[in-house]
């Protein structure tokens, strides 16, 4: 079929506008790249990006951040995944009270977006420190920005696989177009080692995308030679 202007934005509508409302969560947990993959290849996780956040400096840059933190801001729905359930990945899956060798580049940093999710970080950071058996020294404030990253720090692992590319080239012309797809970001959760084939095929069964649409990601992510 005619995949030509079926590029991915077109293909991904449906999951990005089912009527129901995505939550933010915006997260700094060292090197952006590790995050961005994990979070990636979690069901009901619509988009990932890399950026940074939580500084004063005026457009930052990976060269020149700043007082700016490396972060990943994730998109996702909070009826497939809480957010509670997103913290929990954020703080099992760093050491938040590392010495920070390089100012603040990698610190441990949380920007909660509601009313709502302030309430539930201090739940589940609570929950967090009995677990530790130290308290967490992760900086918590309200959000107030976020710097996209430049495009190469975007699905940086997948990125490294220039065959698998090369395959999904009718969907990403443009490069660019990996920053805010859901596939792109469960084919970087995958080839940093997150989530299983099987998963993620029956995952993208289960989309609310057209029949047609399903069928060629299904058949070229089953197929895709890394
Ligand atoms: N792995 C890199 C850090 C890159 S991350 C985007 C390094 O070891 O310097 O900060």
């Amino acid at each position: 079929m005619g995949f030509q202007q079926m590029a991915i934005g077109k293909i991904e509508e449906g999951l990005h506008q089912n009527g129901r409302p995505l939550e933010l969560a915006t997260l700094g947990m060292g090197c952006f790249w590790g995050p961005e993959a994990r979070f990636g290849s979690i069901p009901g996780v619509v988009r990932t990006r890399v950026g940074f956040a939580g500084g004063t400096l005026p457009s930052p840059t990976y060269r020149r951040m700043g007082d700016h933190t490396e972060t990943v801001q994730i998109e996702f729905d909070p009826l497939m995944i809480s957010y509670a359930e997103v913290l929990r990945g954020f703080w099992q899956n760093h050491y938040p009270n590392r010495d920070n060798y390089k100012g603040r580049q990698y610190i441990s940093l949380l920007h909660y977006h509601t009313e709502q999710q302030r309430k539930t970080v201090g739940i589940i950071r609570e929950e967090m420190e009995l677990q530790l058996g130290e308290p967490i020294e992760t900086e918590i404030s309200s959000y107030s920005q976020f710097t996209l990253a430049e495009e190469r720090h975007q699905k940086y692992y997948l990125k490294r696989y220039p065959k698998a590319l090369e395959q999904t080239a009718e969907l990403y012309p443009d490069p660019a177009f990996l920053t805010d797809s859901t596939f792109a970001a469960r084919l970087n959760g995958f080839v940093k080692g997150f989530g299983t084939k099987a998963g993620v095929l029956e995952e993208i069964g289960q989309w609310s995308i057209g029949e047609n649409e399903k069928t060629y990601l299904i058949d070229l992510f089953s197929t895709m030679k890394w």
